[in-house]
């Protein structure tokens, strides 16, 4: 059997960084074009939303989750609700056994338009600005990393933004709350997926328990709070024809402390429809489209209910 010391040597212990301040900008779009053709997760630095934005948002979601459950419920999702938004605590298992235990807080932040503020905490005087503030960073980020990958396929830089539905684009900020898990091995805070939506960016508090899969093992995914993790999700890998993978990933529960993430999804409105982009499957044998377009409600109607894809 291999000695601690030996799985330590031969652990893989990380995905990707790519610091985007490199003043080479072709390098950096290259960069990011490899990491999602290859991984489908990888994180970014000097990505240009400031740190204390960062940590502003983490500061005041973590004050929503330590409020009494009275107040919490305040922004609770409705029962009959027919949208995640709101605050919504779970437990659940799954065929395999596998248990989920974490509380979540939904709500849209862009475009204005479609923000219901019913289900933004109140407690604290910052979280509107600080939520705001942060959805249009993002937005940002995440159409300048769209731009990268949609020339890296040989198209221009707002096909993939084009694709997903261009300004009617929805930004949803997710805060998740996961307890600590006392001796439950069984227990994922988030059980193995890829994500439905376009693209994710994630950030989370100092306790670390995301993992990505990637040649048959599961990676630690380190970071620090100037690092933000890019998720390439399931709507780019079927815009691409597949040329970008959507990165499968879970998290694990922590036994003695809290973990905290604030993963913000970029997804199609529910009545776009999404498919390889047309300029890509041009119909001969190599570029035959490799899924099927569905309207962005179908697919994640048949993706939470496993019906083929
Ligand atoms: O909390 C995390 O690190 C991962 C959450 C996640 O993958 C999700 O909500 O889709
Ligand atoms: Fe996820």
């Amino acid at each position: 059997m291999a000695s601690e010391k030996e799985k330590a040597a031969v652990k893989i212990q990380d995905v990707p960084v790519v610091d985007l301040s490199n003043p080479d900008e072709d390098l950096v779009a290259r960069a990011v074009v490899k990491v999602s053709q290859e991984w489908g997760i990888f994180k970014v630095v000097n990505h240009g939303i400031p740190k204390e934005l960062m940590r502003r948002l983490k500061e005041v979601g973590t004050e929503f989750f330590e409020l009494p459950d009275k107040d919490k419920e305040v922004v609770a999702r409705p029962a009959t609700s027919t949208n995640i938004e709101g605050y919504n605590r779970n437990t659940y298992k799954n065929e395999e056994g596998i248990q989920t235990w974490a509380d979540h807080l939904f709500h849209t932040i862009w475009p204005p338009s479609r923000i219901n503020y019913r289900f933004w905490p109140k407690h604290s005087p910052d979280y509107r600005e600080v939520n705001e503030e942060y959805a249009k960073e993002i937005k940002k980020l995440s159409e300048k990393i769209m731009g990268w990958l949609s020339e890296g396929l040989g198209l221009h830089r707002e096909a993939l933004k084009e694709g997903l539905g261009g300004e009617t684009v929805e930004y949803m900020m997710k805060v998740i709350f996961y307890p600590p898990c006392p001796g439950l091995d069984l227990l994922y805070g988030a059980p193995p997926h890829t994500d439905l939506n376009g693209i994710t960016f994630l950030i989370a508090n100092e306790v670390h328990g995301l993992q990505a899969f990637k040649d048959n093992k599961w990676i630690d995914v380190e970071y620090d709070d100037s690092v933000i993790i890019v998720i390439i999700a399931d709507q780019i890998k079927r815009m691409s024809n597949g040329k970008y993978k959507s990165g499968e990933h879970r998290a694990t529960m922590d036994t003695v402390k809290t973990r905290i993430s604030w993963p913000v999804f970029a997804e199609p409105n529910l009545d776009h429809v999404v498919g390889p982009l047309p300029e890509l499957v041009t119909g001969d044998d190599d570029n035959a489209p490799k899924f099927k377009p569905f309207v962005y409600r179908e697919y994640k109607y048949r993706k939470l209910k496993r019906l083929p894809l």
